[in-house]
């Protein structure tokens, strides 16, 4: 069934529940000597291009190629429209390594058809600090499709993964496959309701009007928490601090150092937000959130063309309950002009989703681990991870 799949050092499905399998890597390292130093092969008009998302041109080319081609929702209306900061921000990370940046052209017009990338992250799997790859935003042409492309991308991208002594990879999907460390379900926070309903990401449910709806989703114009502001540079170290701490409960969660969190959490207009709270007393951070923009095109609307949507990234809440705090990040969305807010049901997430009025979507995102093994799949819960 799973043709590539199962030639892969992946958890496979007649395993699952065999807990007599030991916890850890699948394959062990081999000497950087023996990994293949030749590119795989691509059908005769295709070829292989490392893009350098420093470059304005490529970066277009990857942003042109994703917005068109990328992953849609399972009625095919809304497709992700990544922004070329976005991608620039979420490629070129502390560490990061251009060949790890895969493009596919054609030879005769050098159009960009194909696309998978890689970061390095440090991951800790319950006691174990891996360095892994994070690998995201695979993607080939709609009209390259089902030739068996993805494979030799995931293959090349494993090669120059491992060139560079990396042997574990993180990576999440819609789609189910061989085997998932846990499956997550999305939840959406309608900020702007009249818009959702008019480009049918929602629809108004029995007995709902829209004055009904419009009211049940209002929000306060003001966010609740004393002391709550943007994040600055100067606030980095504590920040680290109180997220390392933070995530070191969960049983799969990265490592950041304080390079990692300013990368990924210091506020970018269009990108990433983050606020927390400094104690008006003694001027220490005990609070922390953030979350990243992303906006999907709208397939089918006369109206609109654009969903404004943010994702929530990573918090952490020690004096301010994390409700307040999830509610402020709502307010300021709002204020934003986001039209909805979503979650994955990961951390600590299933404490504030309903209570907040967050809906059930219709997608779920699984998370998996390469050359790793886990014994048992972890509930949502015990993941501290969030993927872009
Ligand atoms: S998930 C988003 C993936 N992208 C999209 O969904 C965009 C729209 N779709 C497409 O572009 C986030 C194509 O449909 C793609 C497949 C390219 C998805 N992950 O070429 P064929 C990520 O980016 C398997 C993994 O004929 P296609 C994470 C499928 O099961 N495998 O299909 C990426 C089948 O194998 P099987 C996927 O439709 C993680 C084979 O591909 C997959 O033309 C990558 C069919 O290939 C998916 N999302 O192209 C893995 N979708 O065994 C990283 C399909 O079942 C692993 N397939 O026969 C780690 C590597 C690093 C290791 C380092 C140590
Ligand atoms: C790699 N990092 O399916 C990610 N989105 O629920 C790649 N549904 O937006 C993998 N179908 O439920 C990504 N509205 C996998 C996800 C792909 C995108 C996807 C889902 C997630 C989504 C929306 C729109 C559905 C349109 C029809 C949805 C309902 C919201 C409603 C609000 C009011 C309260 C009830 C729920």
């Amino acid at each position: 069934k799973h043709k590539f799949w199962e030639t892969q050092p992946v958890g496979q499905f007649k395993d699952v529940g065999n807990s007599s399998l030991p916890e850890g890597p699948i394959e062990l390292p081999t000497p950087l000597s023996e990994v293949k130093q030749e590119p795989y092969n691509l059908p005769n008009s295709y070829e292989w291009s490392t893009c350098d998302m420093g470059s304005d041109e490529v970066c277009n080319e990857v942003y042109v190629l994703l917005t068109n081609n990328y992953v849609e929702d399972d009625d095919n209306m809304f497709r992700f429209n990544y922004s070329k900061e976005f991608l620039r921000w979420a490629l070129r990370s502390p560490g990061y390594y251009s060949s790890w940046h895969v493009g596919v052209r054609v030879k005769a017009s050098k159009k960009l058809v194909a696309f998978i990338s890689g970061i390095p992250v440090n991951m800790r799997v319950r006691d174990q600090v891996v360095k892994m790859a994070e690998v995201n935003f695979l993607c080939v042409h709609k009209k390259l499709r089902s030739k068996r492309l993805a494979p030799v991308m995931i293959k090349e991208v494993t090669r120059r993964i491992h060139l560079e002594n990396v042997w574990q990879a993180a990576y999440t999907a819609g789609v189910l496959l061989p085997t998932p460390l846990t499956t997550s379900q999305y939840w959406h926070r309608t900020l702007n309701p009249k818009k959702l309903i008019d480009v049918g990401f929602s629809r108004l449910g029995e007995r709902m009007t829209m004055s009904r709806a419009i009211k049940l989703y209002k929000l306060p114009t003001s966010t609740s928490t004393p002391g709550l502001r943007k994040m600055e540079l100067r606030d980095v170290p504590s920040v680290t601090q109180l997220l390392r701490n933070y995530l070191s409960r969960f049983s799969v969660a990265p490592e950041f150092d304080d390079n990692e969190v300013e990368h990924w959490l210091l506020p970018q207009e269009n990108v990433v937000d983050s606020y927390l709270v400094e104690s008006q007393v003694t001027h220490e951070i005990t609070d922390f959130f953030s979350f990243y923009t992303l906006p999907s095109s709208i397939l089918h609307s006369q109206e609109y063309s654009i969903l404004k949507a943010a994702y929530t990234f990573y918090y952490v809440s020690t004096n301010t309950p994390l409700l307040q705090l999830m509610n402020d990040a709502l307010i300021i969305a709002k204020q934003e002009n986001f039209d909805v807010f979503n979650a994955l049901d990961v951390m600590e997430n299933e404490s504030f989703l309903k209570e907040l009025k967050f809906g059930q979507g219709d997608g779920q995102l699984y998370y998996y681990l390469y050359n790793y093994r886990l014994n048992q799949a972890l509930r949502p819960s015990g993941l501290g991870l969030v993927l872009l």
